[in-house]
């Protein structure tokens, strides 16, 4: 059996119950199967991918805390150490029901590519909890991420691991854990990043995973003699991504007529009105069924069981920006039927592999999240970047950078797809461009 094989088996075995950790793993090893094969027995010997699938440190921790009603709840706490070859752990903190210790495993698997490939030096990391902030009032998420952070003090700092937000941790989220950090560590450091603009946060950070993965794909339509202006864009979710996503690419000309949230999703045909989506989501924390109310052109659509509702609307771009799994080989063909052009991913593994294939199959440009959502972790790198050097950069400072450092992934994805004979394959290129910086630094780490 190849290595490349025996490896994916040796992680459905060690991992059991972990479908989204073993889907994040297969896709990497399907891609890296070129790069491998032609080097099998120095991998082989070196254990490289064994060392690559597990991670450095798992850590796994009770959450206390008590409610409005006095009631104490208990919560689990995650943070998944996955790799440190390029730098100090890097990577979100993620806050749903649905979060176990697999989902922070396929995430921070994901990590380790994405943040090789900012071309930025940090390693990669994932953490979370189960705990549900919706619903919640502020005292509630406050007592939830102080405890929290007691536990998770001792294990993170600006040199070792830094946390960020991911689904259901905002600014609200990192400014309580910051608090608590610092009163129990006693220093002032950058150990989160997406800070507030008055305690070390960057500028730019907010916008950046959306504004990244519309800059990506600008350069991937260019780069096929297309242009964003003049497109109808559909968009899934309705959160820190999709709401900047949509922003920037109704700057740049498109119009986007969709957006979802966990109970349902908007069609919008004169455009979403992205300053009431964020009143409705930013400011108020509700529903979408308050935007479709709030504006005559939209349709609510309520979320139907198996039904990803914004896939079947006619686009010539889509950028799915919720979640995991959310597009799946059904929602590819309506999409690939409707005439879609290019997919793009805000969200980490939002299509299935299926789907990913499908669209790959048919001729529509296709960027996994990985590269196309990376401007997040990277305009964190800079926010670490400008704490170390106790400085702010200006907005239009660090949307430069950014905007290079998404046209730098595009080209070193194209460049790494092309040279190992996949040409247009991006998945592929991400995979490998990805993974030879991590395993050249792991190596000459020697075993570790
Ligand atoms: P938010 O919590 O801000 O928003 C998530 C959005 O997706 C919400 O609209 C939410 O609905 C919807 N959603 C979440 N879970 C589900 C679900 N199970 N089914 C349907 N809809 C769902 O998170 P982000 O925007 O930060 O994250 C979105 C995606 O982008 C995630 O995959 C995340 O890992 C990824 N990502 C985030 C980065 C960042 O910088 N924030 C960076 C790179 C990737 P509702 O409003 O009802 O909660
Ligand atoms: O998935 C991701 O890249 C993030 N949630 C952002 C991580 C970060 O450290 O900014």
């Amino acid at each position: 059996m190849s290595y490349v094989d025996e490896i994916y088996n040796y992680v459905v075995e060690k991992n059991p119950a972990q479908p989204e950790f073993h889907q994040a793993v297969k896709e990497v090893l399907e891609s890296l199967r070129v790069v491998i094969e032609a080097n099998e027995e120095e991998y082989r010997k070196d254990a490289l991918l064994e060392r690559l699938v597990t991670p450095e440190r798992q850590i796994l921790f009770r959450v206390p805390w008590v409610d409005d009603k006095g009631q104490v709840q208990v919560n689990n706490g995650f943070r998944v150490q996955f790799n440190s070859a390029i730098g100090p752990y890097k990577g979100g903190l993620r806050f749903h029901p649905s979060v176990n210790l697999g989902i922070i495993k396929f995430l921070g698997f994901e990590q380790i590519f994405k943040n090789s490939l900012t071309s930025l030096p940090i390693g990669g990391g994932k953490g979370g909890s189960d705990f549900d902030p919706k619903g919640k009032s502020d005292r509630e998420v406050m007592a939830f991420c102080q405890s929290f952070m007691t536990e998770l003090h001792r294990h993170i700092g600006a040199d070792t691991d830094v946390p960020a937000g991911d689904i259901g941790v905002g600014g609200r989220e990192i400014g309580f854990l910051y608090g608590q950090y610092k009163r129990i560590k006693d220093v002032y450091e950058g150990v989160l990043t997406g800070k507030g603009l008055t305690y070390g946060g960057s500028l730019a950070r907010t916008q950046a995973t959306g504004y990244g993965l519309v800059y990506i794909t600008q350069e991937l339509l260019k780069d096929h003699n297309n242009d964003l202006a003049g497109k109808t864009v559909v968009v899934s979710g309705a959160g820190n991504v999709a709401i900047y996503a949509i922003e920037k690419a109704q700057q740049l000309g498109a119009k986007v007529v969709t957006c979802s949230d966990s109970t349902g999703w908007i069609y919008d045909p004169e455009g979403i009105d992205v300053a009431l989506l964020k009143e409705v989501k930013e400011v108020k924390r509700a529903r979408l069924s308050e935007y479709a109310a709030a504006r005559k052109s939209a349709e609510y659509h309520e979320k139907k069981n198996g039904e990803h509702g914004v896939w079947n609307v006619k686009c010539d771009v889509a950028l799915p920006c919720a979640t995991q799994n959310e597009l799946d080989l059904d929602d590819a063909k309506a999409l690939v039927a409707n005439g879609v052009v290019a997919v793009c991913e805000g969200a980490n593994m939002p299509s299935t592999i299926e789907a990913t294939k499908y669209l790959q199959d048919n001729g529509v440009l296709f960027i996994c999240g990985k590269a196309s959502n990376a401007g997040g972790v990277a305009t964190s790198a800079l926010e670490m970047s400008q704490n170390s050097e106790r400085l702010s950069w200006t907005f239009e400072e660090v949307d430069n950078k950014l905007q290079g450092i998404m046209v730098n992934i595009y080209k070193s994805i194209s460049e790494a797809a092309k040279k190992y004979g996949k040409e247009g394959d991006y998945v592929a290129g991400a995979n490998i461009a990805g993974f030879l910086k991590v395993a050249e630094a792991m190596k000459a780490q020697g075993i570790v």
